[in-house]
């Protein structure tokens, strides 16, 4: 018995030395300690022998089980640590690395132009002014003298809410004149705003969508009149189209809320591959304006005869397009993000940061 205890642990400590991963060391556990593992069964073999025997060999293979136990046990432990060693050592993070690149949005043309636009007005003294999308008949149409059966009042050509219980209908500004009549019934003279924002009109074709964006312009000071008018587009003409001078045209129009009114023109150049803006002897629509109609002014508490005002709007789609040579309108509302990598522009550049229109 005594011998096969001493060959069963030789041979059990050679495999032991043998057995380099935790597999093999788990096999010689299961193959020894197991149910029916070499130790387990001469444990088994103790219960048959008489007393004395059992006294002589119930320590050795008990001594047998416990140190090869500790042993495995030790072996395993030994074998997890370099394991975890050499796992650190390949997975080392080197932080010095120059960080991958991830991908930036950008911003969209319309609002890189809402932005330069506000800013040249900002720099002649405007302040810019916002108001809400969903409006009443009063703001929209109303106090900006329009008659009652005026086509821009009719369902095909304005979003209206449904009814409310007093009759009343909200609707999507049609332009952004709203804020400017908010202004003008909230604050005094002199007044010098501009107003950005989304307008909404029932349109929808090559050059119209139903959601757009203006951006429209009001000073109310006493004396003010059309030289001035014209000063303010053609300096906003050329510092937006970043020319010397553009020359301005202005064409006997018709607007319900200005008197007169006018639809402007910029010099421009047609003859090569790219339109140019401020030299050449073509021209370009490209805004609209008037002195502000003196029903306007009453229908705000301010007294015609003491103050004057002109106004302008813009079509900020129509004014990215041309800038950044945009062939379709609708592009800019579909939300593709190859379109955006290509016309966008990056955060960083914008002007309200830089405080310049250079790129
Ligand atoms: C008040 C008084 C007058 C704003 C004006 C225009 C002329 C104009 C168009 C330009 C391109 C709209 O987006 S567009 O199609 N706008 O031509 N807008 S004068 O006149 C105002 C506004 C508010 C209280």
């Amino acid at each position: 018995m005594t011998t096969n205890i001493d060959e069963l642990e030789t041979q059990l400590f050679a495999q032991l030395e043998s057995a380099n991963d935790e597999q093999a060391l788990e096999d010689l556990r299961v193959n020894a300690l197991g149910k029916k593992g070499s130790v387990s069964e001469l444990l088994k073999g103790l219960g048959g022998m008489s007393p004395e025997q059992r006294q002589e060999f119930g320590p050795k293979v008990n001594g047998l089980k416990t140190k090869l136990n500790d042993l495995i046990n030790a072996k395993k432990n030994n074998l997890q640590e370099a394991a975890l060693e050499a796992r650190l050592l390949s997975e080392r993070i080197d932080v010095t690395l120059p960080a991958t690149p991830r991908r930036a949005g950008s911003i969209h043309p319309i609002m890189q132009v809402f932005e330069e636009v506000s800013t040249i007005f900002a720099d002649m003294g405007f302040a810019v002014k916002e108001g809400p999308d969903i409006e009443d008949d009063f703001h929209n149409f109303t106090a900006l003298n329009f008659p009652e059966k005026h086509p821009a009042r009719d369902m095909h050509d304005t979003f209206f809410m449904q009814p409310s219980e007093d009759g009343t209908r909200k609707l999507l500004r049609t332009h952004t004149s709203p804020v400017q009549i908010r202004t003008m019934t909230s604050e005094k003279p002199p007044i010098r705003i501009v107003a950005p924002g989304r307008t909404y009109r029932c349109d929808f074709d090559q050059t119209h969508t139903p959601m757009f964006h203006q951006i429209e312009g009001l000073v109310i000071e006493e004396g003010v009149h059309m030289g001035h008018l014209k000063g303010v587009l053609m300096e906003f003409l050329a510092r937006f189209f970043e020319v010397e001078e553009a020359a301005v045209r202005f064409r006997p129009h018709h607007f319900p809320f200005t008197e007169p009114s006018a639809e402007v023109d910029v010099r421009c150049d047609r003859s090569g591959k790219e339109l140019k803006i401020g030299t050449g002897n073509d021209w370009l629509e490209i805004l609209g304006c008037g002195m502000v109609h003196p029903n306007v002014l009453r229908a705000c508490g301010i007294d015609p005869d003491v103050y004057q005002g002109f106004a302008f709007g813009l079509g900020i789609d129509r004014l990215a397009m041309l800038k950044y040579g945009i062939p379709d309108l609708r592009n800019m509302f579909e939300s593709d993000v190859r379109w955006l990598e290509h016309f966008g522009f990056e955060a960083f550049f914008a002007p309200s940061i830089t405080s310049g229109l250079s790129r």
